[in-house]
């Protein structure tokens, strides 16, 4: 396109912003009128009311809405779902095929919380019935409602402790002071803080110092925003978004755990994982071929250091084509290497980005012919430019997409002829875009040294009706490229380095709306193909971007960090929201940091660290020197001595993330959901709960062996030791911890089923027997569970669901005993406050036992 064209364009673009611009100068913010609420009907279950524009239109970022619909439904004892939307319906709404809403009724009279409206001006405020707390309040700030704009702001208390409104690097607790959180989802190399990152997950937790109940709330809207949390007027949290409905759940909690299952419900429960998807990985970007991933296995070997699973990224593709080798993995010698470590019990995992390359290859023509990419309006694929230059990206909301992806798999990752995968990875699928706004001429700014397409070679289709005007796919005549409100977006426009938001979906909905849903819509099509070709295993997919109920599909990796001491320690709180508040609990950071170089230091206590992550891979950058576990003797002590932990440890860790599938109870968590009523932990997020029951304390400053942790008013246990330690609601510091060591503490009241010894692999680990760590509490007592399956059929033919508990001297194990096995129970080791006592016993997995220890 000739630049001048492109610079009239401009200047017309500029004349219709200045337009818009000049039209809403007259009506200031303060002006908007708000709504004014009519036949307002109240039952038992529901309040529903007619809002319209209380005076005349104050239109800041458009134009306001005139006519609304005010709904609050109690849906079950703890959750209200509260939605305003626009009368017509045409409003964009989150699909109800990417999140299933949960729906229910109950009572309003026995609901935890309770919603009341003020009708002129309207405003709308939650309280929890029992101390009449007010959780969430409009009043005093009218809602704005405009086609591409709305605002919400309810007041808070004083200095309230907030979490969740993720993906960030922020702290745990969030900050309450002139704090913006941007949601829309970007390809955020090194996980910068106060930024945009890959996901988006609009709900926050917000916990009451003073009665000492936590609630939820969840704003159930995929478009760009920014929520801004201040104190200039009062403290407040204030919603402005770029379009969507005003979609809010309420969940009442009370406990902070009440709060995380009650939010299951909405996102749906998390996925189960394999059993050897929690074992130890590798992986790197820069292997150049087949040998070298060879070698680093034979050398994870060598060092005796157990290898559960290798990883491949982009390098094994030609000129980084998804679905395709590149001649130095060639087809032949990568079959025989995945079989090679198949025999051996171990894994291989690859990579595979959503971009495909706009080239004359079999995936980009099959694709092109079912003509599942993204569209222009003009009928032509649009085109952006990703690892293999120019690209195009499939329409997860294509009917036909999801049998395009299958078939790629069933060929591609063939068990009898092809690559052999255990395992997925997607990355890029914000989506990630090289190419910069406007983008115009992607081939352009490509590596002009790869394959050229030709555009003469593509016979593309015209567009297909897309635009089908159905309720809730967006209001017509919006600017999907340049909305008023700027949204705090990292890389400035919305379009930017990233799909374009002006392109429409087939269905009708536009990227505008829809962007932040694309990695999750990917995620659950993998998965899908991921089980089409193996129906009966149990996939584990991890991904990059991932929105409300991503969990459900996959696990996510913590994107390219950077191997840098502060994120090694950000990494637990970036990994606490997707467990303990989003529930996507198979995450962990790029163990040693994945941008730049690591150190030997940094690298033995990450790697120490990492052994606490549900997700455990050590990754690396293309470029940056080698950083496998065996590159230094001092990380591969820490490398065997955190696998041996981690690995006896398993089925602890297993049963706590199954218990999270299946009440969404988190299998991870911050200090204050254990301890609610202890001020003190609020902000900690440099110690955190793997499992229930055991807190690990990691080193936290630069190439230290000091550190200062804080204990809760509990009684604990060292996990290495098992030497009592009895906390006080005070900092501890120990000066004595090597590069190969962690401080970790199992809380009183637990009892640890784990694993007598450690193995090479995680199939051998399934054959070692079990003992029984009893860490008694104040009271003398103790509880704990332990989940057997097969680790990984879909369907399982029979599991077991075990407690056990200690009272005075008596271990008592009770349950379901479903799953088949010959390993048992050979000992029982009790903590107290001199030296534990071990006794020997011989139990197996097949009905309850009772001993007295005496
Ligand atoms: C709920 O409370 C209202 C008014 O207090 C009462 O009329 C109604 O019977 C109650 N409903 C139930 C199910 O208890
Ligand atoms: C594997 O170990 C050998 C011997 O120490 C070393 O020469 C080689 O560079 C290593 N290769 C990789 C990929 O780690
Ligand atoms: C993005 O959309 C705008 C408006 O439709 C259009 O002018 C521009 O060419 C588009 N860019 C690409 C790369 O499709
Ligand atoms: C796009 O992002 C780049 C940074 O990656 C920035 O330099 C550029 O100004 C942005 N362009 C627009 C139009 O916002
Ligand atoms: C380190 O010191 C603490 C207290 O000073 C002690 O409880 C712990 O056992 C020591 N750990 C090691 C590995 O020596
Ligand atoms: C793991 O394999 C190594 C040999 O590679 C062996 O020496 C070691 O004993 C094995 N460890 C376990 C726990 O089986
Ligand atoms: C979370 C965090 O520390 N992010 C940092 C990652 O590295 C980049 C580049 O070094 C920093 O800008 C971020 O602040």
């Amino acid at each position: 396109m000739p630049a001048s064209v492109t610079f009239f364009q401009t200047c017309l673009l500029l004349w219709a912003a200045f337009a818009r611009w000049s039209l809403s100068v007259p009506l200031k913010r303060a002006d908007c009128p708000g709504y004014k609420a009519s036949n307002v009907k109240q039952t038992d279950n529901s309040v529903t009311a007619d809002l319209t524009l209380a005076g005349s239109e104050c239109n800041i970022y458009g134009n306001d809405l005139k006519d609304l619909k005010f709904v609050a439904e109690y849906q079950t004892d703890s959750r209200v779902h509260v939605i305003i939307y626009d009368k017509d319906e045409q409003v964009y709404q989150v699909p109800e095929s990417v999140v299933p809403r949960p729906g229910g009724s109950h009572s309003a009279n026995t609901s935890l919380l309770e919603v009341s409206i003020e009708e002129d001006s309207f405003s709308f405020t939650v309280t929890r019935r029992t101390n009449n707390e007010v959780i969430f309040t409009t009043k005093g700030s009218p809602i704005i409602f405009e086609d591409q704009y709305w605002r919400v702001r309810t007041s808070l208390p004083d200095n309230p402790a907030l979490y969740g409104l993720g993906e960030h690097t922020d702290p745990l607790q969030l900050p309450t002071s002139n704090y913006v959180r941007t949601l829309w989802a970007r390809d955020a190399g090194a996980v910068p803080q106060n930024s945009n990152l890959y996901g988006t997950h609009p709900v926050y937790y917000e916990h009451r110092a003073e009665s000492g109940y936590s609630h939820g709330v969840l704003l159930l809207n995929s478009n760009g925003m920014d929520i801004k949390i201040n104190n200039d007027n009062g403290q407040y949290l204030e919603y402005n978004v770029i379009g969507g409905v005003i979609d809010l759940y309420f969940l009442g909690g009370p406990n902070p755990f009440d709060v995380s299952r009650e939010y299951s419900e909405i996102s749906q429960k998390a996925v189960m994982m394999p059993y050897w998807g929690f074992g130890f990985h590798q992986c790197r970007f820069g292997y150049k071929s087949v040998d070298e991933v060879a070698a680093v296995v034979a050398n994870y070997s060598a060092a005796n250091i157990p290898l559960e699973t290798m990883w491949t990224d982009i390098d094994y593709m030609d000129n980084y084509k998804v679905f395709t080798l590149g001649q130095s993995f060639p087809l032949d010698k990568m079959r025989s290497f995945i079989g090679q470590l198949h025999g051996n019990n171990q894994h291989y995992i690859v990579m595979v980005d959503p971009a495909v390359a706009y080239q004359n290859y079999e995936p980009f023509n099959r694709g092109k012919d079912a003509d599942v990419f993204l569209k222009n309006n003009d009928g032509s694929i649009y085109k952006g430019q990703v690892w293999p230059g120019v690209t195009a990206f499939p329409d997860w909301f294509h009917k036909d997409t999801q049998g395009y992806w299958d078939n790629e798999f069933a060929s591609f990752f063939s068990p009898t002829d092809g690559i052999d995968i255990d395992a997925l990875w997607i990355d890029m699928n914000e989506p990630s875009n090289f190419c910069e706004y406007p983008c115009l001429n992607p081939g352009a700014q490509a590596d002009t040294t790869g394959d050229i397409q030709t555009t003469d070679l593509m016979q593309e289709r015209g567009l297909a009706p897309r635009q089908d005007g159905a309720p809730h796919t967006g209001l017509p005549n919006r600017n999907l490229l340049d909305p008023l409100y700027k949204i705090n977006n990292a890389v400035g426009v919305l379009s930017n380095k990233t799909a374009n938001t002006s392109l429409i979906h087939q269905g009708g909905w536009a990227e505008y709306d829809t962007h932040n849903l694309y990695g999750t819509m990917m995620s659950k099509t993998s998965r899908g193909s991921m089980l089409n070709r193996r129906p009966d295993k149990r996939p584990m997919v991890i991904t990059r971007s991932t929105f409300i109920g991503a969990g459900s599909y996959v696990g996510h990796w913590l994107g390219d960090n950077v191997s840098a001491w502060d994120q090694y320690i950000i990494s637990i709180r970036h990994l606490l929201q997707f467990v303990s508040f989003f529930q996507v609990p198979m995450v962990g950071a790029d163990v040693c940091g994945f941008l730049g170089s690591t150190t030997e230091n940094l690298c033995a206590r990450w790697t120490t660290l990492g052994a606490f992550y549900p997700f455990y891979r050590n990754h690396n950058v293309d470029g940056a020197p080698p950083q496998e576990a065996y590159r230094w003797a001092s990380v591969a002590a820490a490398a065997r001595k955190a696998i041996d932990t981690r690995y006896r440890l398993l089925d602890y860790i297993y049963t706590a993330m199954h218990l999270q599938t299946v009440d969404g109870t988190p299998m991870a968590a911050p200090l204050w959901m254990h301890y609610p009523s202890d001020s003190a932990t609020f902000a900690i997020d440099k110690q955190f709960f793997y499992g229930p029951s055991i807190l690990v304390s990691p080193v936290t400053d630069a190439d230290s062996t000091s550190v200062t942790f804080y204990l809760p008013s509990d009684i604990f246990y060292d996990l290495f030791t098992f030497k009592q330690v009895q906390g006080s609601g005070a900092t501890v510091t120990y000066t004595n911890v090597s590069f190969t060591d962690i401080p970790a503490h199992i809380r009183g009241g637990s009892i640890i089923p784990a694993r007598i010894n450690s193995a090479n692999t995680t199939k051998a680990l399934r054959d070692q027997d079990f003992e029984l760590l009893i860490a008694p509490g104040k009271d003398g007592k103790a509880t704990g569970t332990l989940y057997l399956d097969d680790g990984e059929s879909l369907n399982q033919a029979g599991t077991s669901e075990i407690t056990f508990s200690y009272e005075g001297s008596t271990v008592k194990m009770d349950g379901t005993f479903g799953f088949s096995t010959k390993v048992g129970i050979k000992s029982v080791t009790v903590m107290g406050s001199g030296d534990p006592k071990k006794y020997e016993i011989n139990e197996g997995f097949d009905g309850p036992f009772e001993h007295n220890l005496n």
